[in-house]
């Protein structure tokens, strides 16, 4: 299995847990999103993922983009452990956690999103920050009143699921945009707990080959 990723990437860091859960070796080829304007863009890369976005899996002749696909094919290929519980309701649950993440918070903060903020639009650096912080509050808040109703240890009670494996990285991302976090308490608090877990920690950004710290 090879994953094409880049450290940074809270995407990649998504996909980097979820195989490190399922206990799964795979190869590592960094993609550069900024280096020679982006390595994502180059035309060999886009012949995997047209999106021009990381991270994509070669799995055999299976090559798969968007990193919630890919955890999900893994988690139907490789069942052990379970990212999503079983009932049809739970699994709703852990899904719309994972989409109020990656769906509704993430692309907002992505870097060509920024990027055009501040090329074409013209806005200045305290906008985009400011536009970040706003999206983070937005989303953060809804999320903390969900884990008020459905957490224990993680996000959906006492398993690791995919909800998890969003939340970690985009809380990555939240310290780096130096996001208040005093009203999430809950989001600060199992993030920490999931963050010490073997399968979270080496996926960190920190310990990814291609960190430039
Ligand atoms: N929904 C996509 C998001 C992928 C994504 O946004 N990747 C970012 C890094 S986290 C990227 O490649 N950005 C490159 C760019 O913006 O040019 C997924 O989950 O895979």
């Amino acid at each position: 299995m090879k994953l094409y990723g880049y450290w940074r990437s809270s995407a990649s860091y998504r996909t980097r847990i979820a195989l490190n859960l399922k206990g799964l070796g795979y190869d590592y080829e960094p993609v550069h999103l900024v280096k020679d304007g982006g390595q994502q863009k180059q035309p060999a890369y886009q012949q995997l993922n047209p999106a021009q976005l990381v991270p994509t899996l070669v799995d055999g002749d299976v090559v798969l983009n968007q990193s919630l696909a890919i955890i999900e094919y893994l988690n139907e290929e490789y069942p052990d452990p379970a990212l999503l519980p079983t009932a049809a309701k739970d699994k709703a649950l852990v899904r719309a956690m994972a989409y109020d993440v990656a769906c509704e918070l993430q692309p907002l903060t992505n870097l060509r999103v920024l990027q055009y903020l501040t090329g074409p639009l013209g806005l200045a650096e305290e906008q985009k920050i400011a536009w970040v912080k706003n999206w983070f509050a937005t989303c953060f808040s809804g999320l903390e009143k969900r884990l008020q109703k459905h957490s224990g240890e993680y996000c959906f009670g006492d398993a690791v699921t995919l909800a998890d494996v969003c939340l970690v990285p985009q809380m990555y991302n939240a310290e780096r945009f130096q996001v208040d976090l005093s009203d999430y308490p809950l989001i600060a608090t199992i993030s920490q707990r999931l963050k010490a877990l073997p399968a979270f920690a080496e996926a960190a950004p920190e310990r990814q080959p291609d960190a430039q710290i």
